[in-house]
């Protein structure tokens, strides 16, 4: 059996990613580098489906790159660069917009998330069109699984209608890819609002634990958390998101089982648990933020870093839209 192709991809829309993105995510990443061929590519064009500031996003590119990296990424195991340096995106991007329909993109319930929040006159074409440049990402590098967050389970399954779209119309060209979402931690709540997702862009500041923020500051966050009525540590998501929600981070950060942490804090109060879940957060993001700060002072080796990873996608990304241009009938 040959060995898997992962790719996955994450937008650099913030100063920090956070607890959501590397639980539901970027933890998977890591952990797939091992016995898989990995793509990971930071999507600064999707970035820029909504308003962004050049100064900002250059300096978000650079900081999801260390970032990534302190987590764990290596870029000897894994193939990590920029989206923006390999057109061959922008490229298949294309033809899957002439591919897909308009009422399966107008169903995209992020696209419905996002506009609304915008307002729909205002919302940007490329966030209506976002999901089929997510498509290219994954296909051109024929990925056999996807790590992401439970919210992506809709786009990944429109890249996967599309490539068969496409292999039954004009002859197999793409690999139709599985989403790789965990059951457990595919959704991290805001700490604030414990029944909507932790969120870079929507969420309330002090309900979004970041990778980059301070220990206290997170320390602070994690013991003024929103809890439910009653004192009893159990893990309901329905009767007790809030207490339900920090279960889940302490259970996936500490690899100590919900049930055993339910025992171990039976006949405690709220406190002893958020302080609990406070040092857990804390020590382990640590260091984390240590080795991105590090890696920050150094622009110009994560920038080589990142074209030497760029050149690699291309070859795999070009060999890819050289088939679907043949197949398609385009002239080559
Ligand atoms: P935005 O709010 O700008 O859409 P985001 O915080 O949702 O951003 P993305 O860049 O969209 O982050 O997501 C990166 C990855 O993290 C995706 O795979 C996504 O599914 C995952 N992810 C994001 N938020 C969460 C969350 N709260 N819980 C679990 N996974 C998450
Ligand atoms: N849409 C994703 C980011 C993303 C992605 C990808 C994820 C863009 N291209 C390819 C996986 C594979 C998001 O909003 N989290």
């Amino acid at each position: 059996m040959s060995i898997k192709r992962v790719l996955s991809g994450i937008q650099p829309t913030s100063d920090s990613f956070h607890l959501g993105n590397y639980l539901g995510a970027l933890k998977q990443w890591v952990e797939l580098q091992d016995g898989h061929d990995a793509f990971y590519c930071i999507v600064d064009l999707h970035a820029l489906s909504a308003e962004t500031e050049p100064a900002l996003l250059r300096k978000r590119t650079l900081a999801s790159a260390a970032q990534l990296l302190a987590l764990g990424i290596s870029p000897e195991k894994s193939t990590l660069f920029v989206q923006s340096q390999v057109p061959q995106h922008n490229q298949l991007g294309w033809l899957m917009e002439c591919l897909a329909g308009f009422g399966e993109a107008s169903r995209m319930t992020q696209f419905k998330d996002k506009s609304s929040k915008s307002g729909a006159d205002s919302a940007r074409v490329a966030l209506f069109t976002y999901p089929m440049l997510q498509a290219a990402d994954i296909l051109l590098y024929q990925a056999d699984l996807v790590p992401v967050g439970e919210d992506q389970r809709q786009h990944i399954e429109l890249t996967r209608d599309l490539a068969g779209r496409f292999n039954t119309r004009y002859g197999q060209v793409f690999t139709e890819p599985s989403g790789y979402i965990l059951k457990t931690a595919a959704k991290i709540n805001d700490l604030q609002e414990p029944t909507s997702k932790m969120s870079k862009s929507s969420g309330s500041v002090a309900g979004v634990i970041e990778i980059m923020d301070t220990p206290e500051a997170n320390a602070k966050k994690i013991k003024s958390a929103t809890t439910d009525a009653g004192r009893e540590v159990r893990f309901d998501e329905k009767e007790k998101p809030g207490i339900s929600n920090l279960l889940t981070i302490h259970s996936a950060l500490s690899g100590q089982s919900i049930a055993s942490l339910e025992a171990e804090f039976a006949g405690k109060g709220y406190g002893d648990f958020k302080g609990s879940v406070a040092d857990v957060v804390v020590e382990y993001l640590r260091p984390i933020r240590a080795r991105a700060l590090e890696l920050l002072e150094n622009e110009e080796q994560l920038i080589q870093m990142l074209h030497a990873g760029s050149e690699k996608a291309k070859k795999t990304a070009s060999v890819t839209l050289n088939m679907a241009y043949k197949s398609l009938g385009l002239v080559l």
